[in-house]
């Protein structure tokens, strides 16, 4: 991670060195906080964070699964990221705000603990490389299965959730290959380690549905729209692994992994094709503003236009 020069903290910006908690904080033992990942990129009208609101939306959502209490609302968070990026003067970068259980008391049961609410920001290239964007990856399915609905809610981006992200991905890692894919319980897909999936067949496009143990990505709710108006039929529905071996093509998208084509699975080929190409660049022209269109997702940041 690279340092950069603030950190907003509880409605503070501070030095990026100052702002620290105590060891003795709930949410390093329980993983008892809430974080998102978004991305701010250059526009021709300035730099702009995609989706932030929704994000900051899902940040209020996965916090209420866990009985978080964030006391920022939706609307203050997002001013507090436009004053962070200001401060910085990055006109790109990746975002991570988290709300955790702070110092207070230490047992299982959060309650009657503040609530550290935090934004960072910094530059962060492709999140698999890039190489990754061009050629695909190679991703292996998990031992590890993805957490189910009553295990912890899946649908909250939550600290402690992503042990099974973690344990996921080193496994793949460990075994040669770049990224993993979990299977719920049952045996169908879920997602990756830190993206969703969407599978290409017949001209069609096909993404696990939002029952299947997933995330509900924000990155995976832009591409329906815009493989949609693109022309292409998507489908949410459930898929076995299978699926995956037979596809035409294959790719997992997120905000940091952006739209990464997989080259294949578990070792069947699969190659990076012409549908995966054309969603990658209509994305990246949509989260870039290369496109008039779906310019509602793009906030652009005040303070940071460009000079000319
Ligand atoms: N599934 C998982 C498990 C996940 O972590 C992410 C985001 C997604 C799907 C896609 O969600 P969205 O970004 O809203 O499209 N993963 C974030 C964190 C990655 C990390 O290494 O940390 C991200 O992409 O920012």
């Amino acid at each position: 991670m690279e340092a950069t020069s603030k950190i907003w903290m509880n409605g503070e910006l501070i030095d990026w060195d100052d702002a620290r908690v105590h060891v003795g904080v709930h949410g390093l033992h329980y993983g008892t906080g809430v974080f998102e990942g978004i991305r701010c990129y250059e526009t021709p009208t300035g730099s702009a964070v995609f989706r932030l609101k929704e994000h900051m939306q899902r940040l209020h959502n996965s916090a209420k699964l866990i009985h978080l209490e964030i006391p920022y609302s939706v609307e203050e968070l997002r001013q507090a990221t436009h004053d962070l990026l200001a401060a910085n003067g990055l006109p790109s970068c990746y975002i991570r705000p988290i709300a955790f259980s702070g110092y207070g008391r230490l047992g299982v049961s959060a309650k009657g603990n503040p609530v550290e609410t935090v934004i960072m920001a910094w530059p962060w290239g492709t999140y698999l490389g890039d190489e990754a964007l061009k050629n695909g990856i190679r991703a292996k399915i998990s031992s590890w299965q993805r957490i189910s609905a009553n295990i912890v809610p899946h649908v909250a981006k939550a600290s402690g959730i992503y042990l099974n992200s973690m344990l996921a991905v080193t496994e793949a890692q460990n075994a040669g290959y770049e990224e993993a894919i979990l299977l719920t319980p049952e045996g169908t897909v879920a997602d990756g380690s830190g993206e969703n999936l969407f599978v290409v067949k017949n001209g069609e496009i096909y993404t696990p549905d939002l029952s299947t143990g997933i995330l509900p990505g924000i990155t995976r709710e832009s591409i329906m729209r815009i493989a949609g108006e693109l022309g292409y039929k998507v489908h949410q529905k459930i898929l076995i692994r299978s699926d995956l071996y037979l596809a035409d093509e294959v790719f997992m998208c997120g905000t940091a992994a952006e739209v990464t084509p997989l080259r294949s699975i578990d070792d069947h080929e699969i190659g990076v094709g012409p549908v995966t190409q054309a969603i990658q660049k209509a994305y990246l022209d949509t989260v870039k503003g290369q496109t008039d269109k779906y310019a509602e997702w793009r906030d652009v940041v005040p303070g940071l236009q460009r000079a000319s």
